[in-house]
Order: C-alpha cells, then structure tokens, then sequence
C-alpha cells in the first residue's frame, strides 16, 4: 500500500523499539522526558521518583483493582482448571503480567506499566452488547454472564508481536459460547469486537485528542475463529477478577494470534458480513495485518518473530507456528 497516508499515529521507530529496552532503567529516563514535556507536572514528577524504586505486587495490584466486583462474581473464583492445556514451560510470575503491559488508551506506545495510570478507569457498571448478524442481540451485564456462563481456567501462552510473551492463568469461557446465545445468522462471516471509549477515564486515549489515533481499540476475527474452542473470553487472571491494566471487567484472549487481536475492557461484540476495520490495521496495515496468526518465519518489518523471550526472566524460546496450539486452529488455514 504505498498510497498510504502518514498520519502522527505512525510512530517513528525508535519510539517502537523492541521492548528489552523496556526492561532497564531507560524507561524511567524516556518517561521522566516525556512527563517533563507534556507537563504532567507535579504530582506526574512525583509519581515518577515513585517509579523509580521498586513497585511491590501490593501497589500493582490496589492500583489496579475494581470496585465494586459484579455480585456473581464473588462464586467463580478460582474456577477449576482445564486439564486439556499446559504451558509447557513455567508460569509467569503475577507481577511480572501485571506490571508490564499494553494499554495504549492510558500509556500510548512509551510506557508498559498501565497499572499507574488506570486511577480513573470506571470498571463498574459494565455492559456487553452482542448484536448484529443474530437473531439474538443482547445486552449482558456483567452479572448476567456471571450466571448463565460455565466459568473454567485455561493456562494459555501469551505472544505478543513485539517479541515478548507469557504463561498465564485466565479464567472466563469459549467466546463460541457466549456468541451461542444470541444465536448468530448464517450471514455472520466475522466478528467485531470494541472497547471502551471514555477518554476521560484514559490519559492517553484523552491526551493524544481526537483525529489522532482510531479510538475506541477495535479488534475482529472471523466466525470461525471465533468459534474455536481456543477463542475465550476472559474476566479474571491468576484466579482473581481482571486488574484494569489487564483488561478489566473483560477481555478477548486468542492465544494463537499476536497479541493485540486480544482486545481489552470490551464493551461491545458485532456480528458482521464483512471484515470490520481493526485499530492496529488502521494504523499501520504494512506492520499489522488482519489475520495475524503467530508465524516465527514472517519477521515483522523491524524485527526477527523467531524468538521470544519470557516476562521477568532472561529465558528466550524459539516461536511456534500459531504460538505452538496448530492441533487446534491449523485446520482453519488450510486452502
Ligand atoms: N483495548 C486494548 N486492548 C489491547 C491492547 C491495547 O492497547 N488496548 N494491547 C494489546 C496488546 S499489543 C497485547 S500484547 C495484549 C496485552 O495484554 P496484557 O497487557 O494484559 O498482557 O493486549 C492487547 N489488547
Ligand atoms: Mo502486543
């Protein structure tokens, strides 16, 4: 696509490094930088000198906890586990995924740790609208999905197109089974998910204004990989509702793509005939297709795929093929 328009939302690289850089003590410099330039002032200087000693799990987590939790919730957790899905390497450490993480509504593409910026983000009430190609449409609250749902936990590798990736414990249900109750038409070809759009509750998704970047985060797969068992939808973490920096009250996980087809703080899900526009691809469709499958021999434009390394660890592996799940979704591919 070489008519592409550059718009301010295709960040220089250096702004996109890699992010080991991320890892040391760069990030406290770059982000002391910004603050400086954006002004955030004060109480942004200080919390910065906060950020250089160490957070402890404590703060990450009350910074980031909702409240208050949906009443049906407080039955769920922890739901057992699948026994069908293995990490086949160790477990992430809690504060390693609660600390480090993607959520541009509040950081933007210079910072991983969302969890001091969430302070605002109203997680309660929440709704998910489900409507389109259905005969179904519906608005569930949380509550209701706490009710009529089978709630499980699923250990499932993380793989974000960035090089980094995680051993996490979701807990939540197949996305086939919510889509199941209102029961989708035989038009419906993809499936469009949208996040929250409230920029007074997101400091990014506020500061970077209007005509900048393609509010609300949108996210689209298509009817049968939404159907795959593997597709789940996510309300808690760890064996504990979501923090917000993870997505909170409810999230997309589909562990055989990148990373950022699992959109966040989902409020609304469309069934449609045609491929919905997905943020990333807007932003940038030469680096971030629509399909975007886990694929270690495609590099992407500014760095290898072949290798990953673990949150909070030095361990590198080698990437699979479809983050290593092909027995599941390889047949969705074939032709
Ligand atoms: N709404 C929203 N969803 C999002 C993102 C985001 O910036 N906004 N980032 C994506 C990316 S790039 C990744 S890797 C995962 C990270 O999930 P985690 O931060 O909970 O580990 O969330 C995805 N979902
Ligand atoms: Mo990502």
């Amino acid at each position: 696509m070489n008519h592409h328009i550059r718009k301010i939302w295709n960040v220089p690289e250096h702004e996109h490094t890699p992010v080991e850089v991320f890892q040391n003590r760069k990030l406290y410099r770059r982000e002391f930088l910004q603050r400086m330039g954006t002004g955030l002032g004060i109480a942004g200087f200080a919390g910065l000198l906060a950020s250089c000693e160490q957070a402890t799990k404590e703060e990450i987590e009350q910074a980031g906890a909702t409240t208050p939790l949906p009443q049906a919730s407080g039955s769920i957790y922890p739901a057992q586990r699948n026994p069908a899905f293995k990490y086949g390497r160790p477990e992430t450490d809690p504060i390693e995924a609660e600390k480090f993480t993607n959520f541009y509504e509040f950081t933007g593409p210079t910072s991983k740790q969302a969890w001091k910026y969430v302070e605002h983000f109203q997680t309660a009430p929440w709704s998910v609208t489900v409507e389109g190609e259905c005969a179904k449409p519906r608005t569930f609250d949380l509550d209701d999905l706490y009710k009529e749902l089978k709630f499980e936990e699923r250990a499932y590798r993380h793989r974000c197109v960035e090089t980094w990736a995680m051993c996490v414990p979701w807990t939540g249900f197949p996305l086939a089974s919510l889509l199941k109750l209102v029961e989708p038409k035989a038009s419906a070809k993809f499936v469009a998910f949208e996040t929250f759009n409230k920029p007074q509750q997101a400091p990014y998704m506020e500061s970077s204004g209007p005509g900048t970047w393609p509010w609300p985060y949108t996210e689209g797969l298509t009817m049968p990989e939404a159907m795959n068992d593997l597709a789940f939808i996510a309300t808690g973490l760890y064996g504990a509702p979501l923090l917000k920096q993870n997505g909170a009250p409810i999230r997309l996980v589909v562990p055989w793509k990148y990373g950022f087809k699992s959109g966040k703080s989902i409020v609304k899900i469309r069934l449609t005939k045609d491929q919905p526009a997905t943020f990333w691809n807007t932003v940038n469709p030469e680096e971030y297709g629509f399909v975007a499958n886990v694929e270690p021999d495609v590099p992407h434009p500014r760095w290898s795929q072949r290798t990953e390394w673990m949150l909070g660890t030095e361990k590198r592996y080698d990437t699979k093929p479809f983050n290593g799940y092909g027995e599941y979704v390889a047949s969705l591919y074939t032709g």
